[in-house]
């Protein structure tokens, strides 16, 4: 099985979160600072909450690396809480106070009521969005290996709760530098004020944001994916994997929603040959994705997050002890985790594309997929 393959595993506030990467080709250059960067650009962004000022992410890879080139092993990485200590006296003790009262919109009742918790606690402690901190380290190196193919992944913001950014014409790289280089990771330096603007309004009204932001995979090589069965569309592969992030709910490719509305003939990229006689498109609405398979044109992927579970303003629920009517408690959240999410959508969007280029290629070591 030459399978590409990660496993996370880790708690919020446990000691560490760690990830498996497994049918890594052997022979990438695997940079740490690379992983350490992505991890800092994960913890950024105007709206985050106190834990990211407990937070300095950083990785330590434990198996699968030697002298920073990638050996075919399982690669083992541990990125380590520094809340740890503030819960491991409570933790170890079994006396963290019980959570009884879900969270609308977190994961906290649906986990209860599935697992037979009389307890959110275990539900929170793992289906927080902390476990993405592990999924940014694992996309860190998929980027590694993309990179060997000169596949470049970019993330920006477009819109954080009613704030929508008009995206200047420029190159991918281009915005992305521009997203770089803003709080909100937002290319539109009008919309990026406006956001932050927002952003305090709904911190003073104890609330939360939602957001969009957009996936951009430059230089993918046509033919990656199949039509041939559902499992192998790529378009469905990448979804999933965008999906998978915690709130998201919203997944597009290209044109997606808007091209429902519009005739066939307004839609499709025509295809011409220019005097070199190569094919070439002026247009890339479907999102460099055709009948589930990469057609050499960027690929573009535009995800709806909705806004954070946990507000200080308290929402109905209900005592799961008691049945009785009660409102959630708050502890700290983000405000907006848009910027941050943007960055967690490059890492699966890379993940899924050195996959599908490692069973298209064939995986066991840089040298054999190149040749
Ligand atoms: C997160 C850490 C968490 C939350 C957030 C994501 O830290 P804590 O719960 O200790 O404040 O800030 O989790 C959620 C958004 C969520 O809904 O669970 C992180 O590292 O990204």
């Amino acid at each position: 099985m030459t399978k590409l393959r990660f496993l996370t595993a880790g708690e919020s506030h446990g000691p560490a979160l760690t990830a498996i990467v497994e049918g890594f080709p052997a022979g990438v250059a695997i940079g740490t600072e690379l992983i350490n960067r992505d991890l800092r650009r994960r913890q950024g962004g105007y709206g985050r909450g106190g834990r990211m000022d407990i937070e300095q992410d950083t990785v330590a890879i434990e198996g699968g690396v030697l002298a920073a080139y990638s050996t075919g092993s399982p690669i083992a990485l541990r990125i380590e809480n520094r809340d740890w200590p503030n819960w491991r006296d409570r933790w170890v003790a079994g006396d963290l106070p019980r959570i009884t009262v879900p969270r609308p919109g977190h994961a906290d009742y649906a986990g209860m009521v599935k697992y037979g918790l009389n307890d959110a606690r275990p539900v929170l402690e793992r289906a927080s969005a902390r476990e993405t901190a592990a999924r940014v380290a694992v996309g860190a190196i998929a980027k590694q290996l993309l990179a060997a193919f000169k596949v470049e992944v970019i993330g920006y913001v477009r819109q954080i709760g009613d704030v929508e950014a008009a995206i200047p014409d420029i190159t991918p790289k281009e915005l992305w530098q521009r997203a770089e280089d803003s709080d909100v990771r937002c290319p539109d330096t009008d919309a990026a004020s406006r956001m932050r603007e927002a952003i305090d309004a709904a911190r003073q009204s104890g609330d939360s944001l939602g957001g969009t932001f957009v996936i951009v995979a430059a230089g993918v090589p046509a033919g990656l994916g199949s039509y041939a069965q559902w499992d192998r569309r790529l378009d469905g592969r990448l979804s999933a994997a965008v999906m998978s992030i915690p709130a998201i709910k919203g997944v597009e490719i290209g044109e997606g929603f808007a091209s429902a509305g519009l005739p066939g003939t307004k839609v499709h990229d025509e295809l011409f040959t220019g005097d070199d006689g190569r094919v070439y498109r002026e247009t890339n609405r479907a999102g460099g994705i055709e009948g589930g398979v990469s057609n050499g044109k960027p690929i573009v992927l535009h995800a709806a997050m909705k806004p954070i579970p946990t507000t200080l303003t308290p929402l109905s629920s209900v005592n799961m002890e008691t049945a009785k009517p009660a409102s959630t408690e708050y502890q700290r959240s983000d405000v907006c985790a848009a910027p941050a999410a943007s960055v967690v959508g490059e890492a699966m969007v890379a993940w899924t594309l050195a996959e599908a280029l490692v069973e298209k290629y064939g995986g066991d070591s840089l040298a054999e997929m190149k040749r």
